[in-house]
């Protein structure tokens, strides 16, 4: 662990549910890499657990999981600065998640718009755990007492109920602030990347058109292909973000050029306006093939050693218990439920 000299204890998530797509990289993992570098601890999992909510055939599971790690490391996260492990090999996040199963309320899980949306038209075929996903979600970031959580606007109400999940902990047991408040950090032009096919919908790695989205591990004739095909309008760009209102497939594609290129939306359309998008894809799409095939290229390299990876995994699942048992041993203690003496 990082000798952090102030409070600051970041951790975020992300599910092996396939390969990472532009989407979870602006509004995620590119973020991670920044706040590695900056003194607070960093904790990065890959949320297999929240993954199996949903069928996953288990050899593509471990597949991908596997592969989620090489484009993590591909990016930039570095385990040695930060603790980067999968959920499934600290059982403090199960044994979290049923306390916190019986301190949340089912209405509090009925309002979730991610439940809603998954789930479908038929919620009763859906899993409990699905519908569980949210407590399972809480107890990943509080086994750690973490304060602050990168991540995607789409992940705002599911942090919000976090908060709910650890005030009425605090509060029940008489327990001042054992848990923090974690504070979600959704910041920049790309909070929230939407389909290419879809400017109301959201960018996702397991939408079934795969021209919905760019996907890190695409190849340059592909990156190319998409963004060619990209819905859009007929009307050339604009000098104001005002002006792209009701033109979201427009709105996402300057946002998406503004988060690779670390610029404000604004300076981007300063650049663009008055052009055709027969001018702007080509030079959206050059960006995007710079900035995403060398971590392509880094990715294909570190999967030809499985077992490299399977080492950091192991070895970040060290650490991170290190931290989270002992919170769940009060945890415990405060429930109370009865420990083995080695186990306090
Ligand atoms: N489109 C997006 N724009 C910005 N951020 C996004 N994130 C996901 N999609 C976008 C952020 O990526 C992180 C990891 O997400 P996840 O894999 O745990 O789950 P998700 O949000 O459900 O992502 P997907 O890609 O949509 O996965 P599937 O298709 O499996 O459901 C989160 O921080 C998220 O906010």
């Amino acid at each position: 662990m990082k000798n952090s000299s102030n409070e600051k204890r970041i951790f975020s998530g992300i599910q092996p549910t396939g390969n990472l797509t532009i989407g979870n990289y602006l509004g995620a993992v590119k973020r991670w890499v920044k706040l590695q570098a900056e003194k607070s601890d960093t904790i990065y999992c890959i949320v297999d657990l929240h993954a199996a909510t949903t069928w996953q055939d288990p050899r593509e599971l471990r597949e991908t999981t596997r592969e989620l790690v090489a484009s993590l490391l591909a990016c930039g996260l570095n385990p040695k600065e930060s603790i980067l492990f999968n959920q499934s090999q600290v059982s403090a996040h199960s044994e979290l998640a049923w306390i916190f199963n019986c301190v949340a309320r089912i209405g509090w899980l009925n309002r979730m718009t991610q439940f809603k949306d998954k789930a479908g038209k038929d919620k009763e075929k859906a899993s409990v755990g699905l519908f569980a996903y949210p407590t399972l979600m809480a107890a990943d970031i509080l086994a750690y007492k973490a304060t602050h959580v990168p991540v995607g606007e789409d992940q705002k109400q599911h942090l919000e109920l976090t908060r709910d999940i650890a005030s009425k902990f605090n509060l029940d047991y008489k327990v001042g602030d054992f848990f923090p408040l974690p504070e979600p950090l959704i910041e920049g032009a790309a909070t929230r990347v939407m389909s290419l096919r879809d400017g109301q919908k959201k960018m996702s790695k397991s939408d079934a058109s795969d021209f919905s989205r760019i996907n890190l591990n695409d190849s340059s004739d592909l990156i190319n292909q998409k963004i060619k095909k990209a819905k859009t309008d007929p009307y050339p760009l604009p000098d104001s973000l005002d002006e792209l209102q009701g033109r979201p497939e427009a709105l996402n594609l300057i946002n998406i050029y503004a988060a690779l290129s670390d610029r404000a939306p604004e300076t981007v359309l300063e650049e663009f306006s008055g052009r055709e998008f027969s001018y702007f894809k080509p030079k959206l799409a050059e960006l995007t093939v710079d900035q995403i095939c060398p971590i392509s290229d880094k990715m294909k390299a570190l999967l030809k050693d499985p077992n490299y990876i399977d080492c950091i995994l192991h070895e970040g699942s060290t650490t991170a218990a290190q931290i989270a048992n002992p919170i769940i041993h009060e945890v415990y203690e405060i429930v109370g439920l009865i420990r083995k003496r080695s186990q306090l």
